[in-house]
């Protein structure tokens, strides 16, 4: 796929239940624009009209007997349009993608919490994303417990929410592998504190990636 100089900054956010995505896009996205970059705020599975219907299917607790690959190839149906339909366009176009959730949640969840083979991921990851990967990947990560206790406090389970505790710590443990393995594209943000200390660390980051994009303007 196209990637040149010029091209927006490709930025997931990943980690379990209630780790504070979504409450960190917020901040995210606002601390950008602040700086005058374009964003685009987009999430998986989801962010296309196609795809959030397929999401719909997904969280379904009514589907909890879903194969496993289905799950799988769904999820990589959703992607496959998000990247073509919006992700790549705005890439092109210069425009700072933030994407909560990416390709490292099939590793964690259909990887790491159904126990699919990994390769099996690879294969559909290098057929729909031919190349391309985050620039940077923020993995908000916390102890399992604490997750559900926040994500349980919002009402109804979805399908994924549904699941044991065991899940979730192989979840955990994918990302936490996945991120020792890209330790160049992955920053570890420590979700388990409050609030204002996440932001803190968040600060660093934003600062950071300021810092670059002042030094290579595309
Ligand atoms: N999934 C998959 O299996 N494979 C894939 O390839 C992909 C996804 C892409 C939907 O994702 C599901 O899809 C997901 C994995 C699967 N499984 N589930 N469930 P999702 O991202 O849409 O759903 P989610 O993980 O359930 O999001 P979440 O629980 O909403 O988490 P969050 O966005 O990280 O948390 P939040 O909404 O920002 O915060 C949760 C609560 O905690 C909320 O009340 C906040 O006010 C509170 N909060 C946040 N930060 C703090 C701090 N620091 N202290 C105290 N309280 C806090």
């Amino acid at each position: 796929m196209k990637q040149d100089i010029t091209r927006g900054r490709f930025i997931t956010l990943e980690g379990g239940e209630g780790a504070g995505k979504s409450t960190a896009l917020d901040y995210l996205c606002a601390r950008l624009e602040q700086a005058g970059i374009r964003v685009l705020r987009t999430r998986e599975p989801g962010g296309t009209a196609v795809g959030e219907k397929v999401r719909t299917l997904l969280l379904d607790p009514d589907h909890s007997g879903m194969h496993a690959d289905t799950e799988l190839l769904l999820m990589f149906a959703a992607r496959a349009q998000h990247l073509h339909e919006v992700i790549l366009p705005a890439l092109e176009h210069g425009e700072w993608v933030i994407c909560d959730r990416f390709t490292d949640a099939t590793y964690a969840y259909q990887g790491g919490g159904r126990g699919i083979d990994v390769r099996r991921i690879g294969l559909l990851e290098d057929w729909v994303q031919q190349g391309l990967q985050p620039d940077t990947t923020l993995l908000f990560d916390l102890p399992v417990a604490q997750g559900l206790e926040r994500a349980g406090q919002r009402g109804a389970l979805d399908r994924f929410e549904q699941e044991q505790q065991d899940f979730f710590t192989r979840v955990r443990d994918a990302y936490l592998a996945r991120a020792a393995q890209y330790p160049e594209r992955f920053r570890i943000v420590d979700a388990g504190r409050e609030l204002e200390a996440v932001q803190q660390q968040l600060i660093v980051i934003i600062d950071g990636w300021l810092e670059e994009a002042r030094c290579s303007p595309g």
